[in-house]
Parts: C-alpha cells; sequence; structure tokens
C-alpha cells in the first residue's frame, strides 16, 4: 500500500494527461462532424476530402476567433500602439497546417481525423494557395504577420483581395504558359466579409476652393468616379495563439451593381460595364503594365488600397482617442516598398482638407507616422508615375506632391552645394524622361525611417539610389536584415527535423530560435549525424516521389541536390547554373569513368509574363533537361529537372530536401534574399555569392560552412565601368566557350538549332549580369562542393552547423527590430502558456 500510494503521483500524471490528451481528441471529431453537418452540409458518407478540409479549418477557426476577439478587445482595453503593415503583397501560401501549428492542436487534430478515417496530409493538400504575391517581398510580409502576431504587436496588415493571385504556370513543349489562378472557387474558409466596413475611393474630377469659417482656404476634391472598398478579414494567430492580428483585405465593387435603366432598354452588357471597370481593381495580382491601360490599372489599385486602408485606420483611432492629432502616438505605418507609397498623400488629404489641420503640422504628424522599406535598388523597378496620369487620377493628391516638393525644394536651395544638378536629383519630380513622380522620393520624404533589408542593400541606398537624400536626412536610413518565420519554414515544412533538434535545444525551440546554437555541439557527434542525414533522405524521398508523379522524371535520392528556386530574373542568373550542368554534361559524355558524383540539379520559378528573355530562360532549363535526362551515356550521373507551377507549398516540399542552394545572383543585385534563410536553415549547404543577406548568412554559419565565389558588389561596379563585353572572359575559359558553342548550335534545341543564339550573343557581347566573368569561379565553388560531398561526416557537420547558427534570421528577430527602432511599439516574446 505504502509503496503503491508514494509512487502514485507519478504514475497518475502521464495517464491523467492521456486522458485530457484523449477528451480533447474526442472533442475536436465531434467538433469537425458538426461543421461538417451544419456548415458544410454533408454527411460523413458523401464528404469528399475538400469537405473535409473546410469542416477541419472552420473547427481551427472557432478557437482562433476565440482568441481573436480578446487580443482586439485587449488592445483597445490597454490603448496599445498599432503597427500597420500596408503591402500590396501578401503571399500566404496554405493556412491550415499554419493554423493547426500555431494552435497547437495539429497532433490531436490528427488523431480526430484519422479516428473519422481520415488523413490529415491529405487535407493539406486540396487547400489552394493564397498566393497574392509574387515573390520575395509578398513572403516577407505573410512571415512579418505571423511573427508580429508572435509577437503580441497590435497589428493589421492591409493589402488587395485579388480574385485571381499569381497566375499558374503549366510547361508545354518547354515553354511558360500562364492561366488564371482560382484560389476562391471553392469558398475561403479563413476569411470573414465585413459588408459594414465600406470605403468610398474616389478617382478623377475637379477641385474646389473654399473660404473656411477662420478665413482660411480649403482644397475640395469632388472625385468623378467613385468605387467602394469592401473589407475582407481573416485571423493571423501568432505562436501558441496567443495574440491573434487581422489581416484586412480590400475587395473593389461599383456603387451601383447595374444601371436598371439601361438593362430594362435592353443593353445587358453597357449595364454593367461600370461595375466591370469597379471590379476590374481587384481582379487580378499585378495587371501587366507594358500598355498604358495597364500602368493605370496598377496605380489605381495602389490608391484603391492606400486610401481604404487610411481612411479605415483613421477612422478607428478617432473613434478611440477622439482627435486625429494623436496618430502618430498611436499607430505606426509601414509602407512595404513604394507601392502604397501615395498614402503619405492621402493622409495629407485626410489632415489637410478633411479635418482642417494646417499643412506643417499635418506633414510632420504624416513624417512621424510612415516608414518606407525598400527592397530593389534596380533602376527598372524603382516605380515613377507619368504626371498626366496622376493630374487625371488624383488631381489632388498630384497638387499635395507638388506642394511637398516645393517646400522640399525651398528647404535645400538655400544650401551652398545647391546646384541645379543636385536639386534635380533630390526633386520629386524626375524630369529627365518626360515629367514624372518618384515614389521612392516621396516614400522617403514622408518617413521617420527608411529601411533596407539586408546590411550590405542598406549600405548601397545611402551610395546609391537614395545618396542625395541621405545628405539632407542623415541617419534616417536603417538597416533590417530580413528574416522568416521558423513555424512555417522550420517545424511545418520539416516536423522530422525539428523533433530532432528539440530533442536537444528542447521544446522552446520555436518561442526563441537562438536555442538553435546548442546544436553546435553536435556537429561532429557521428550518431546526430546519421540521424539528421536520414531525415535529410526521407525528404528527399518524398520529393523524388513529387517529381515522377508531376513530371515523370526518376530522381536517385542519393544523388546531390542541387536546388535552384526563386522568381526567374536574369541577375538571379539561372543562366549561369544552367551554364555549369552544360558544361558538365560535356565533360561526363567526354570521361564517363571518371568518378562522378550523381547530382540533381532542380529548377523551379516563374518568369513574368511579358519577360521575354526570362521565358526564354525557362524554355532552355526545360530544354538541357530533356537532352541530359534522356542521354543514356550519362547513366543518370546527371539530371536537370524544371518544375512547374512553384508556390510557397511546393517550397514548402523542395527545400527540406535539399543539399545544396544556390544563390548566385550578380553582387549587389539581390537586396536581401529569404529563400537563402530557408535552405541554410533545413541544413542545405549554400553556393552563392556576397550578395544580399549571403553576406550575413555567411558570418553567421562561418565561412568554412558555405561556399562564396565570385565578383563583390565593388567588384561588379568596377567591372561594368570597364565595359561588359564578355568575349574575353569566354576566350580565357574552354569549358565556358564550349558550353556557349553547344547551347549557340542547337545541341538543345535540335528543332530550331537558332533558339538561343540571341541568348549568347548577349552573354558574349553585352552581358550585363556578369555570367561570363563569374564563370570560371562558380565552376570552381562546383568542385569544392563535390569535395566537401565526398567527405560525408564534413559535408555533414558543415550542414548542422548551418542549421546551428540561423537561429538570428528569424522573423521576430528582424520584427522586434522594427518594433523597437522604427515602430516604438513593445513586444512580448511568446512563451509557454
Ligand atoms: C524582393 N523583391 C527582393 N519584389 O528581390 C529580395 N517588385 O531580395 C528580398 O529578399 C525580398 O524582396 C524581401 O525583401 C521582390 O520580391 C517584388 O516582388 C516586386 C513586386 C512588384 C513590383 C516590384
Amino acid at each position: 500500500l505504502e509503496t503503491h500510494a508514494a509512487s502514485a503521483p507519478d504514475a497518475a500524471a502521464p495517464a491523467a494527461e492521456t486522458q485530457a490528451i484523449g477528451e480533447d481528441v474526442a472533442a475536436i471529431r465531434d467538433l469537425i462532424l458538426a461543421k461538417l453537418k451544419y456548415s458544410v452540409g454533408k454527411s460523413v458518407t458523401a464528404a469528399s476530402p475538400h469537405d473535409w478540409f473546410v469542416a477541419t479549418a472552420l473547427s481551427v477557426r472557432d478557437k482562433v476567433v476565440e482568441s481573436w476577439l480578446s487580443s482586439i478587445e485587449s488592445s483597445k482595453r490597454t490603448g496599445r500602439k498599432r503597427v500597420y503593415y500596408l503591402s500590396l503583397e501578401f503571399l500566404i501560401g496554405r493556412l491550415l497546417i499554419d493554423a493547426l501549428t500555431n494552435m497547437e492542436m495539429i497532433d490531436e487534430t490528427r488523431a480526430a481525423l484519422a479516428e473519422l478515417g481520415v488523413d490529415l496530409e491529405t487535407l493539406r493538400e486540396v487547400e489552394d494557395d493564397a498566393a497574392l504575391g509574387n515573390g520575395g517581398l509578398g513572403r516577407l510580409a505573410a512571415c512579418f504577420m505571423e511573427s508580429m502576431a508572435t509577437l503580441s504587436i497590435a497589428a493589421y496588415g492591409y493589402g488587395i483581395r485579388y480574385d485571381h493571385g499569381l497566375f499558374r504556370q503549366r510547361i508545354k513543349n518547354g515553354r511558360q504558359l500562364e492561366y488564371p489562378e482560382d484560389w476562391l472557387s471553392f469558398g475561403n474558409p479563413w476569411e470573414f466579409q465585413r459588408p459594414e466596413i465600406v470605403c468610398p475611393i474616389g478617382f478623377g474630377g475637379h477641385i474646389d476652393t473654399e473660404t473656411r469659417p477662420d478665413g482660411e482656404l480649403r482644397q475640395v476634391w469632388h472625385p468623378g468616379e467613385t468605387v467602394e472598398a469592401l473589407a475582407y478579414d481573416t485571423p493571423i494567430p501568432g505562436w501558441r495563439g496567443a495574440h491573434i492580428n487581422t489581416l484586412r483585405l480590400w475587395s473593389a465593387r461599383a456603387v451601383d451593381p447595374l444601371r436598371l435603366d439601361q438593362f430594362n432598354s435592353g443593353d445587358h452588357i453597357g449595364a454593367l460595364m461600370d461595375r466591370v471597370r469597379a471590379e476590374s481593381i481587384s481582379k487580378v495580382l499585378y495587371p501587366g503594365d507594358t500598355t498604358p491601360a495597364g500602368q493605370e490599372l496598377r496605380l489605381r489599385q495602389e490608391f484603391f488600397f492606400a486610401s481604404a486602408s487610411l481612411q479605415d485606420l483613421v477612422r478607428r483611432h478617432i473613434s478611440l482617442y477622439g482627435d486625429v492629432r494623436t496618430l502618430a502616438d498611436k499607430a505606426a505605418i509601414q509602407l512595404n516598398d513604394t507601392h502604397p507609397a501615395i498614402a503619405i498623400a492621402e493622409l495629407m488629404h485626410i489632415l489637410v482638407d478633411l479635418h482642417d489641420i494646417p499643412w506643417d503640422e499635418a506633414w510632420a504628424i504624416t513624417q512621424a507616422t510612415f516608414s518606407y522599406t525598400n527592397h530593389t535598388l534596380l533602376p527598372e523597378a524603382l516605380e515613377t508615375w507619368p504626371v498626366p496620369l496622376m493630374e487625371r487620377l488624383l488631381p489632388r493628391h498630384m497638387q499635395i506632391i507638388y506642394l511637398i516638393n516645393a517646400l522640399h525644394l525651398a528647404k535645400v536651395s538655400g544650401e551652398p552645394d545647391a546646384t541645379g544638378h543636385r536639386l534635380a536629383a533630390l526633386s520629386l519630380i524626375d524630369e529627365s524622361h518626360g515629367r514624372r513622380v518618384r515614389m521612392g522620393h516621396l516614400a522617403f520624404l514622408g518617413s521617420h525611417k527608411v529601411n533596407g533589408v539586408s546590411q550590405l542593400h542598406s549600405d548601397l541606398m545611402k551610395t546609391t539610389v537614395f545618396h542625395d537624400l541621405e545628405s539632407i536626412a542623415p541617419g534616417k536610413i536603417t538597416n533590417k536584415t530580413n528574416g522568416i518565420t521558423f513555424r512555417r519554414w522550420l517545424k511545418e515544412a520539416n516536423p522530422a527535423l525539428t523533433s530532432l533538434l528539440m530533442e536537444v535545444v528542447g521544446d522552446n525551440l520555436l518561442d526563441n530560435a537562438m536555442v538553435l546554437e546548442k546544436v553546435a555541439a553536435l556537429a561532429d557527434d557521428s550518431s546526430f549525424q546519421e540521424r539528421y542525414a536520414a531525415i535529410r533522405r526521407a525528404n528527399k524521398m518524398t520529393l523524388a516521389r513529387l517529381v515522377q508523379q508531376r513530371i515523370g522524371v526518376k530522381l536517385n535520392p542519393d544523388a546531390l541536390f542541387d536546388v535552384h528556386i526563386k522568381r526567374i530574373h536574369e541577375y538571379k542568373r539561372q543562366v549561369l547554373n544552367i551554364l555549369e550542368a552544360v558544361a558538365i554534361y560535356e565533360e561526363i559524355r567526354a570521361q564517363p569513368f571518371r568518378d562522378w558524383i550523381p547530382r540533381v540539379k532542380i529548377f523551379a520559378g516563374k518568369a513574368a509574363a511579358s519577360y521575354t528573355t526570362a521565358k526564354l530562360i525557362i524554355q532552355l532549363a526545360n530544354d538541357v533537361g530533356k537532352v541530359i535526362n534522356s542521354d543514356p551515356a550519362l547513366r543518370g550521373l546527371l539530371k536537370v529537372v524544371f518544375l512547374p507551377n512553384y508556390n510557397v507549398s511546393l517550397a514548402e516540399r523542395i527545400i527540406p530536401a535539399a543539399d545544396l542552394s544556390e544563390q548566385i545572383s550578380t553582387a549587389g543585385m539581390e537586396a536581401s534574399g529569404t529563400g537563402n534563410m530557408k535552405f541554410a536553415l533545413n541544413g542545405a549547404l549554400t553556393i552563392g555569392t556576397l550578395d544580399g543577406a549571403n553576406v550575413e548568412i555567411m558570418e553567421h554559419v562561418g565561412s568554412p560552412n558555405i561556399f562564396i565565389f565570385g565578383l563583390t558588389a565593388d567588384e561588379v561596379e568596377a567591372k561594368r565601368s570597364q565595359g561588359i563585353n564578355g568575349q574575353d572572359a569566354i576566350a580565357r575559359s574552354p569549358k565556358l566557350s564550349e558550353a556557349l558553342e553547344s547551347i549557340a548550335s542547337g545541341v538543345f534545341s535540335p528543332d530550331e538549332p537558332h533558339r538561343y543564339r540571341g541568348l549568347v550573343d548577349a552573354l558574349t557581347y553585352h552581358d550585363f549580369f556578369l555570367v561570363t566573368a563569374d564563370f570560371d569561379a562558380y565552376y570552381n565553388a562546383q568542385r569544392a562542393v563535390f569535395r566537401r560531398w565526398r567527405d560525408k561526416p564534413a559535408w555533414w557537420r558543415s550542414a548542422i552547423l548551418n542549421t546551428a547558427h540561423m537561429g538570428w534570421f528569424s522573423s521576430d528577430r528582424t520584427i522586434a527590430e522594427y518594433a523597437e527602432e522604427i515602430w516604438n511599439v513593445p513586444v512580448t516574446p511568446p512563451g509557454r502558456k
């Protein structure tokens, strides 16, 4: 008896826990069944996987909503300062596993579904990706939303609810074809329509001048056209569900659904014209902007969501605090690139025209409220709008921009170095090729802080595009190196690795990523290496199955998986990688019995529909793959695959299976990169240039554990100033000239031998991205990769050290820096409930 009593507490504890979990599982199972029946309207026998997905999503959503309402309530009660993240893009991906993970319900839900004979992994796959973004910028916004919730910051994301997200890519005969993406066709269980939250958005029209009672003049804008912005809210749970924020996306609709008189008079299509025109604003992500109509639609999108968001947040501020003049104390607005920069003129319009705030005071409020993140230095990507278009579409805002500019130039024109050249560089209006409004300048002037997204990028901002503006506002430019959320990019993408790491560092890994450092002590431990390697092997098997299913190519899971996945762009240099594949192909054929390392080159990525060269690069990757993969002389030693329709969900599959991460942009051109961080965290070794955040990744993981090659940003600049002809580099490199020759002569395009002549000519005579200059260095770096791969303990040591030292790249760290240095809001780190 005594023995029994003494041991009872120990023995009873696990039993009680098991019982609680059992109760949870039963409760979740019953809730899913109720959702299936009463919300989806299906019986268990008739339910499709999609029906089960919706029922499961609705059941976890109930838990999310509980916490969401208390988060909103608590922010109101405590009068906390709010952060508003304005972004034209949120590249969210799927939400089911994310919500279950962050609500800590995943194991119980999996078990509950299993009791019903349903596999959670199947449900995961039926969810459509929310692909409301193009690439890194949009995905960063999604990671930031998750980290802001995790750190209990009272934040709102504001964007557009596009009916159609990033196009679906199909590859036909090696060529990219674009199809509309239709993520809403089965409904969206995560969102709440808010029919009561509607903002009128004006365009065009004219301005009247009125005299106010106090004798001052007031400008009154009378828009010629008005559309409505209708709110849809999606709750964004932070880690452990302690705090939940709102992503508010605007959908455009006409004020009147149709012209009834016109309809009844027989003009059925004409009666709907206004509606079509209004709704086109939120129809597609990034409408083609090669035509004037496309450019105008893009500007309408930018103003539509900036204005709706500003009206909404000003209304909230006034209802809580009664006085718009305290806005900057209670709201921080972050501009994700210049796409929402017109919000600066919109806030001035609201303050000056609608609230009669004197100009100087309004400008001080505006600057104290806004901050701006720059994501690119590429001149062609810096937004400018033709003045005539702005005058026609937003006449009052154009007036405001002119006045901002006049006051700004008046301030600097008194300075001794105020030459015409300098004033032209500082002006909000670019006069060099037709008059255009520089949105980067507007964002800079209207903000109290401006940041780049990696140390190198922030430094380059000061010496290039913002050189002159920085000189009149020293200290305004600051750096905030990007980060990624480890909940999605470690736990959800690679659960097996996460469990292994938690065995070492403890189960607070996702609360404080810096504990990963403890893993470094095991880098040389052979049994840990074995377990780490076994997880990679399993992930590679899973990916190999997916590749077989999708494109019918069989991969050897013991080959080195060398992965290059990102948007297709010349500066990202997919061509450099393809050239190395061609060079190795020629070598294996010439010396088939050398001791080759089996390798798979994996490419994925979308090209902008109008970007002809990028589309040709996709075709080249596919053409090269077709020849190499079917050449029996290679005996499977080299495969080149292009996986179609790259998106967040595919990235979650590929990254945990990668051995080598390709981050090979021309130095100085990739602002940061975030894929580079996802790979290194999951233990792929990086082959890369000293560009963007690669520099900081090298500093953290240690230079022996990363393969850096090529020209530095300074060297790129020096080299370009001497000319960008590739002939010398090609002449010096027999491997390169041979590879270029075989591509140019049609070895990979026998059906059209001259298909790549132009591409090869461009590399030969006009190699702006310095592919030829960096080829030998890249080739040699790849040989260093092979040497490491042959030494398996050395390889796994480096891989483990990559994982161990990546904690700093958590977006929790990035967001904590924004909170402290830009937004001035407190953060509460997550902890166990
Ligand atoms: C990316 N930018 C940077 N832009 O290229 C990348 N642009 O280095 C960085 O890591 C990432 O931003 C996050 O900071 C983009 O993704 C766009 O997608 C884009 C979209 C529309 C217009 C211009």
